[in-house]
Order: structure tokens, then C-alpha cells, then sequence
């Protein structure tokens, strides 16, 4: 990269505080949390949030227990995972700015929110729970009772610096419960959902964007595999953002049943042949569709460990520039929460979660990985506790 074009993307007066955060990041390991990042790249919204993208076309989540056979249900399980990858990956990264550093969440942190029923798709449910400060986990469970459809999974980063990008491994996995619809007796299905890895491009420019790579898995308790690979600009197919998915019986990963490629945050399509009755080189998902935003209650009737409660002071300091006022809000947080630890470990009483229940050894995951001979990466998990009415 000529040095010339060094931070090119960022405003002159932030220029020298970029130079010296990319220095800092030369020599960084570990958990991108803790890192430092200049004040013009902090965004004011806590990672406690980031699992509503799961749900913004309700649709497609809801439309995961229709299907006549378990071959169209994996087809509309693949169709509403690709949905998400827009939202997930690229959403922050608009006309308006770059990708930037989110909230770290308290232990404890809390974000709540739902997308209304329409037509008879059934209401959709968020409840997120930072269950880890170190390393920094999110619990999240994402619910339409009406369609029958679950999604339960933790997210974790582990980061690594390769003096160009920033890597960053997801850890955990999320499985989706689906009740057939249709069927009386039709019985609950699993599908166990790994996650991709994503590279932080853009940083010497100073404007940092994600792309996806490597391979990830949706694998069904009806026997079948989605195999999904991702390959960005200057990978092999050279266009950003591409996928390649086959689906395929578990039992015979190579003998695909069919293929969907494209652009995940554009039009992808079928590779000739679909699933039956679909026409060949149909469209698989056009991520044209728009993405129905989280409805999420005014934060004066929010709790006092409800994420936007918590982060009112830094969030507005930051959208409105006044960093000196952010900072010192984000501080107090630090401290006080440093404090709880401290106190909590006197008195003998850790804290206690919330709404979810820490899981050793999950079965049901070490079940779907073995099915197909995935590498187990970790099979703690968290459920959702049963609510008390
Ligand atoms: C890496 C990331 C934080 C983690 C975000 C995750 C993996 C969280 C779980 C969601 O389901 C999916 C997801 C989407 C985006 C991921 C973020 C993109 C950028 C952010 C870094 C911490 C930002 C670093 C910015 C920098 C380099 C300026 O500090």
C-alpha cells in the first residue's frame, strides 16, 4: 500500500490518531474489545444488539417450518440464513461511514424487541443477554411461536491482526428449532447453524469493511447439509461478497442436490436445476428486499440493564461528536462495573444470568457436528430460561 494512501479515507483532523491506532494494532493479539480505537471510529451501539439482524425479514424466518418435504424446508432455512448476511455483514457500512468499533456490553447487558405479526406470518420475538464480560459472549433467542420457529445461539470473536486485515473467527454456533407446519404430528426438527469468518478490510484507507470467507454449514436433524463457501474481491471469483451453497444428504456430502450462488448482499440464484418444481437458473434470494428494523421500547420505559438505557449518555455523546462527554460516561460504566465484580466476589454471590442457563455439555450440538464429521469448536451453549408468567 503507498503511504501516500494511508488513512486517505479519513478526515484530516483524525488522521494522526489513525496512523498511531494502526501501529497499535501492528502489534495487537487477543480480544479487539479491549483495544483502544480513536474516537471517530466508535459507534454507539452495543454488541448486545447485533442479533437482531437474524430477524429482519421475519418472513424468511418464519417461512423455515413451511415446506412440504425436509429438502424445501432446508431450502427455505438456507434462503433465510443468506438473508441475514446482508444486515449482519454490511449494514453499518453505508454512504454515511464505515464500519466502526461497537459497545462492549456489560456483564448482564440486556436488549429486548420484536417485529410485529402481519398477514399471518405471527409475531417475532429478540432476547438478547450478555452472558461473558471476558471473554465477551452474547446469548440470543429469537422466537415465532404462531410460524414454529426457534433460533437459540451465542456469539464470541477471537481476533487476530495479519498486518493488512483483521481477521475475526466466530465463536459459537446457533440452532434452529422448526415445527413443520402442516403436519399434526410432524416432529420438531433441528438444524445446527456454524458461522463465518470475517476479515476487516479497508483499515490503511481508514475506512474498514467486512468481508466473509471460508466454509460454513447448516446441518439438519432430517439428514441433510448445506455446505456455504464465501469469497470476496481478490479471492477466486474476484467479485465481493460471493457464495457458493450446495445442499446435499448428509450421509453423501459430495452428491449435491442442488447449488445457489451469487452475491449475498445482492441477487444470488440457483446453478441450473433447483429443488424440485423450481425453474432453472431461478432466483434464490435477492437481498433487494428490505430489511424490517427491531421495534424496541422508548428507552425511558427500558430497565436499568437494558442496552440502550445503559449506553444513553456515551451513545448521545458519540452521534452528536461531544467524545469528551462519551468517554467519560463509557469510564463511569467501566469503573462501576469493575466495582460489581469486586464486590460480588467479597460477598461470595456471582452474578447471576438472567434469561439464560449456561449449558456444559450440549448433546444436541455434538450430535449434528458428529453427523457430518464438523470440527467441534465448542459445545458449551446457552438456552433460554422458561419464561414465569
Ligand atoms: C467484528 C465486529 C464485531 C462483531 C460483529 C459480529 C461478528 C457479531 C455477531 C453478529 O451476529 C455478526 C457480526 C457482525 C459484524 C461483526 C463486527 C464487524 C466489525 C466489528 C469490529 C469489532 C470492529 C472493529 C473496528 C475497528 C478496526 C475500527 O476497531
Amino acid at each position: 500500500m503507498p503511504e501516500e494512501e494511508v488513512g486517505g479515507g479519513v478526515p484530516s483532523e483524525h488522521k494522526q490518531g489513525w496512523g498511531s491506532f494502526l501501529k497499535a494494532l501492528a502489534s495487537f493479539s487477543g480480544d479487539l474489545s479491549s483495544l483502544t480505537a480513536p474516537s471517530f471510529i466508535l459507534s454507539p451501539v452495543s454488541l448486545v444488539e447485533f442479533p437482531a439482524y437474524w430477524g429482519e425479514h421475519p418472513a424468511e424466518f418464519a417461512a423455515c417450518s413451511q415446506g412440504a418435504d425436509p429438502v424445501e424446508r432446508m431450502t427455505n432455512v438456507l434462503r433465510w440464513f443468506i438473508s441475514t448476511l446482508k444486515g449482519s455483514y454490511t449494514a453499518r457500512n453505508t454512504s454515511m461511514g464505515s464500519e466502526k468499533k461497537p459497545l462492549n456490553p456489560i456483564l448482564g447487558e440486556l436488549f429486548f424487541g420484536n417485529w410485529p405479526g402481519k398477514d399471518d406470518r405471527g409475531e417475532t420475538v429478540l432476547t438478547t443477554e450478555q452472558v461473558s464480560h471476558h471473554p465477551p459472549i452474547t446469548a440470543y433467542h429469537l422466537e415465532n411461536q404462531k410460524a414454529g420457529v426457534t433460533l437459540e445461539g451465542h456469539s464470541g470473536q477471537k481476533t487476530t491482526f495479519s498486518g493488512r486485515a483483521i481477521q475475526v473467527k466466530q465463536v459459537g454456533h446457533a440452532v434452529l428449532r422448526v415445527k413443520p407446519q402442516g403436519a399434526q404430528d410432524a416432529k420438531e426438527e433441528l438444524y445446527l447453524i456454524t458461522l463465518p469468518t470475517l476479515t476487516i478490510e479497508g483499515l490503511w484507507y481508514g475506512s474498514p469493511y467486512v468481508e466473509l470467507l471460508g466454509t460454513t454449514h447448516i446441518a439438519s436433524s432430517t439428514g441433510f447439509l448445506s455446505t456455504i463457501n464465501y469469497t470476496g474481491r481478490g479471492y477466486f471469483s474476484g467479485k465481493s461478497h460471493s457464495f457458493k451453497a450446495t445442499v446435499s444428504p448428509i450421509a453423501q456430502p459430495t452428491q449435491a442436490l442442488y447449488t445457489a450462488e451469487g452475491d449475498w448482499s445482492g441477487v444470488s440464484k440457483f446453478k441450473g436445476k433447483g429443488p424440485s418444481g423450481s425453474e432453472k437458473d431461478a432466483i434464490f434470494w435477492d437481498a433487494g428486499a428490505q430489511r424490517e428494523e427491531i421495534s424496541v421500547k422508548p428507552i425511558e420505559e427500558q430497565g436499568p440493564m437494558e442496552s440502550r438505557k445503559v449506553w444513553k449518555d456515551t451513545a448521545e455523546g458519540i452521534r452528536t461528536g461531544n467524545f469528551d462527554i462519551a468517554s467519560k460516561d463509557k469510564s463511569r460504566i467501566e469503573n462501576d462495573e469493575r466495582q460489581k465484580r469486586k464486590d460480588e466476589a467479597a460477598a461470595g454471590t456471582p452474578h447471576q444470568l438472567e434469561y439464560f442457563v449456561h449449558v456444559e455439555d450440549d448433546t444436541e450440538y455434538a450430535e449434528l457436528i458428529g453427523n457430518f464429521g464438523g470440527k467441534p469448536a465448542n459445545e458449551e451453549a446457552y438456552r433460554r430460561k422458561p419464561r414465569v408468567h
